[in-house]
């Protein structure tokens, strides 16, 4: 990214803290970072002028590829974008990366890991690393992702790496918001097996067994393929691949590369690309939409509707089907 266009240290206060949305936005846009660093913290806590950023910011959606990277915790996830982040760089990409961390806001060893891992690139102007939470966002992970990916886009970004830990359901679900998903797998963890309980298998473009300096990759790679057989496909159908790296060692990385760009053909031959993305939007308006509802009925819970309604249904005047009806209709529309 070039520099900020104004680049006096007088600058960097009004920008961390400002709420002056087309001045951000145009900023971004000129590839300063701290515009984007307040952006994506704009997003991140569900500011009120987020409806302002999102429509400054949506004539630039859909000009980055964006790669999920998902797996268990440790498994080398940070270490693998690190790696991938160099070798995109080396073909002139403009990077953007997001540590997402669903559970600790502000603190935690995944972060500092992260930054650590990613310290690589800190100083490299085409590259912004930023880890971000979604706690107290309206619409959680699944509307707070996509909008960060859509203040990198505006930043100039051409490929968004977005890293999760494959723990939970919402991760899982923020994974297969990506164009591409690869899920990172380690030999004897029994992680083949995880992925299958956690549903991750469903949501994999490209399992990328790491650690294959490791005793067991061997097994590891043969129980993927053996569950990828299993699988019904039509003709004409993604395949996924298996790649083996050594990521410490950046051993393996163009493999993996050359995988995401063989399922990136894949996506557009087959007109998949369009698909996912209006898929990726589908769930970010219904994330929203339930943000603001579940917003209003905690509102009607402090107000009188709820208790009264509550009163009713406890001394059965009124079963909970029709209270529940009665309270929608009074959240009113728009
Ligand atoms: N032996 C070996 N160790 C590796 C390899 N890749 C990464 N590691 C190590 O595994 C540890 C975890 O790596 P990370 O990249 O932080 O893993 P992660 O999946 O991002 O971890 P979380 O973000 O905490 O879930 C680090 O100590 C890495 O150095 C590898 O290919 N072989
Ligand atoms: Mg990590």
């Amino acid at each position: 990214m070039s520099g900020p266009t104004d680049d006096s240290p007088a600058a960097a206060g009004p920008v961390r803290r400002s709420r002056d949305v087309p001045m951000l936005v145009r900023r971004a846009r000129a590839g300063d970072p701290r515009a984007v660093a307040r952006l994506i913290t704009l997003v991140e806590s569900g500011d009120e002028v987020l409806p302002q950023v999102a429509a400054a910011l949506a004539p630039y959606a859909g000009q980055a590829q964006v790669v999920g990277l998902t797996g268990s915790p440790g498994v080398g996830k940070s270490t693998t974008t690190n790696e991938l982040v160099r070798a995109l760089r080396t073909r002139g990409h403009r990077v953007g990366v997001l540590a997402i961390d669903p559970s600790s806001p502000f603190t935690g060893g995944a972060i500092l890991g992260d930054r650590v891992r990613m310290q690589d690139h800190a100083t490299d102007p085409g590259v912004y690393i930023r880890s971000m939470s979604s706690r107290g966002h309206l619409g959680g992970l699944s509307a707070a992702t996509p909008q960060a990916v859509r203040v990198l886009e505006g930043a100039g970004c051409d490929v968004v790496l977005v890293e999760t830990v494959g723990v939970g359901q919402a991760e899982v679900e923020v994974a297969s918001l990506a164009d591409t998903t690869l899920v990172l797998l380690a030999p004897g963890m029994g992680d083949a097996i995880q992925a299958v309980k956690a549903g991750i298998l469903e949501i994999a473009d490209v399992f990328v067994v790491n650690k294959a300096d490791r005793d067991g990759a061997d097994a590891t790679v043969r129980d993927i393929q053996g569950m990828i057989a299993l699988g019904e496909r039509g003709p004409g159908e993604w395949r996924p691949q298996v790649v083996r790296a050594i990521a410490a060692r950046g051993e393996g990385i163009d493999d993996i590369a050359a995988a995401i760009d063989k399922h990136r053909d894949w996506l557009e031959r087959h007109g998949e690309l369009r698909r996912r993305r209006e898929a990726r939007a589908a769930a970010e308006i219904e994330a929203i939409a339930l943000g603001v509802l579940r917003d209003r009925i905690g509102s009607l819970r402090d107000g009188t509707q709820l208790p009264t309604l509550a009163a009713k249904v406890a001394e059965g005047a009124v079963d909970p089907y029709a209270a529940a009806g009665e309270l929608l209709s009074q959240l009113g529309t728009g």
